[in-house]
């Protein structure tokens, strides 16, 4: 038998006798007991619009408070958690506030840190669910299981603000909006403004907790509740002397507002719907409809589904290996469109070295040419030296020898000259003026050649009396 078939044969049948599994409800609760609780109160409201005052009030106790400051640069959320013990019966409690809530010029991300907030605690409550070791008896559960929204008692109208914030949230948490500070409005204003605030709930598409009808036990009275919401509250911890009786109150010149008076305020229409009513409904509504859509949302996102395509069921085992195969062709994929790029990307490197070697290539050929020039230029001229050279010695070796001629000669002559009384007057003898020729064969020849070779071979003698007188 298959277990469908298994289930559709299940059929009542009638005790005998006392068998005891009727005390499986009792087992629950001692269980649950012993166990403890755990309620978690997330608090939104303007700075000093009495959140803290009305925590106080409602657990009947003092807990840790702070004033905050009105010049917060961003909104931020506190969280406290205590134990408390009544009767027999422990709760672990935490109050989470806003501080600095609405206090900022730009009040459009003035959610968002409660979005997050709240998120962070659905996030840390799945990643303990889907360790392979769980322990989610002994774990703390921050998930906020109620969000008291303080509403400014304007008597006006919600402010966008507002609006906006209980729209991000409906679907996270279950929102109670409650009219705060509501002894400083009027009865028939406070009456006008929760209708006002309502209609405008509803035309905003707004979805507040609705007390639940499905249990007969309380049904009446939850339905009586819901009309009653917005709950217009008053805090306080201060006792004032009413009658022969001390009870919570604000006292005012005036009069006295009792906070537990149901005449006063719905001070106590909060409180039994909150603690006494329904807080088991409000831990379930957010583990079976806040959490299970944040779980679906996230799991979704990550890849898993109940069904196929064709609607048929799949397997955790099916999904993992589908999204497997996803990822790896994804892999696959990203790999050849690196390859191409790659390719391609060498392609273009390649073209752009080519063309900067033809470039160098060119670069070269041009300055080779030019150096080429060069050289012949340089050739050329180191040939005209080279005859400037040989010419150079060859006048040289040609002057050499006319001065050792000369020498010879003027050797010579000065012999003669002593021989005819020839007096040297000074150091250099006067050629042309002091020594006039004697004879025709001293006279200077006429011809160009012997001119020049004449005055050359005079400077040649100058000089060479000149080096002559210097050694001696
Ligand atoms: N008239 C009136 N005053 C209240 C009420 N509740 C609190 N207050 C006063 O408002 C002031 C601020 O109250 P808190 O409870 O500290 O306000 P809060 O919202 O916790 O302030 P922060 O935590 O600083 O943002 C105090 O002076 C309270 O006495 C109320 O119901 N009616
Ligand atoms: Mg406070």
């Amino acid at each position: 038998f298959s277990l469908k078939e298994t289930c559709c044969r299940t059929r009542p049948l009638s005790l005998a006798g006392h068998v005891g599994f009727d005390s499986l409800p009792d087992q629950l609760v001692n269980k649950s007991i012993s166990q403890g609780f755990c309620f978690n109160i997330l608090c939104i409201g303007e700075t000093g619009i009495g959140k803290s005052t009305l925590m106080d009030t409602l657990f009947n106790t003092n807990f840790e408070n702070f004033e905050s400051s009105h010049f917060e640069p961003q909104v931020k959320l506190r969280a406290q958690t205590y134990d408390l013990q009544e009767s027999n019966v422990r709760l672990r409690l935490t109050v989470v506030n806003t501080v600095g809530f609405g206090d900022q010029m730009n009040k459009q991300e003035s959610y968002q840190p409660v979005v997050d907030y709240i998120d962070k605690q659905f996030e840390s409550y799945l990643q303990e669910e889907l360790k392979i070791k769980r322990s989610l008896h002994n774990y703390h559960d921050s998930r906020v299981h109620a969000c008291l929204y303080f509403i400014s008692p304007s008597g006006h109208s919600l402010k966008s603000l507002d609006l906006v914030t209980m729209k991000k949230l409906d679907s996270k948490v279950n929102i109670i909006p409650v009219i705060a500070k509501a002894d400083t409005i009027s009865k028939s204003e406070l009456h006008k403004f929760k209708i006002k605030i309502m209609s405008e709930l509803v035309s905003n598409g707004v979805q507040i907790y609705q007390f639940p009808l499905d249990d007969e036990t309380v049904a009446k009275v939850n339905t009586t509740m819901n009309g009653h919401l917005p709950f217009a509250v008053v805090g306080s911890t201060e006792e004032v002397c009413v009658g022969n009786k001390m009870v919570k109150a604000r006292q005012y010149p005036w009069g006295v507002v009792q906070v537990e008076n149901e005449h006063h305020c719905d001070f106590v229409k909060l409180r039994e719907m909150l603690i006494c009513v329904n807080m088991e409904d409000l831990r379930e509504q957010t583990h079976t409809r806040h959490y299970e859509l944040y779980r679906r949302c996230k799991l979704e996102e990550m890849g898993f589904k109940d069904t196929d395509p064709e609607c048929k069921p799949v397997s955790l085992q099916q999904t993992y290996e589908a999204k497997r195969q996803e990822f790896l062709a994804e892999l696959q994929k990203r790999e050849d469109e690196m390859r191409q790029i790659f390719v391609q990307r060498v392609k273009e490197k390649e073209a752009e070295l080519k063309e900067a070697e033809r470039e160098l290539q060119g670069r070269f050929e041009q300055l080779k040419r030019v150096h080429a020039e060069q050289k012949s230029t340089l050739e050329d001229k180191k040939r005209l030296l080279d005859e400037d050279q040989s010419s150079f010695n060859k006048r040289r070796a040609a002057a050499q020898l006319l001065q050792a001629q000369s020498l010879t000669v003027n050797g010579k002559k000065d012999k003669d000259r002593k021989n005819s009384g020839f007096i040297i007057t000074s150091g250099i003898p006067s050629t042309s003026s002091s020594v006039a020729p004697t004879t025709e064969s001293d006279k200077p020849c006429e011809s160009p050649s012997c001119q020049s070779l004449k005055t050359v071979s005079e400077k040649i003698l100058c000089t060479s009396f000149m080096v002559f007188e210097s050694v001696m």
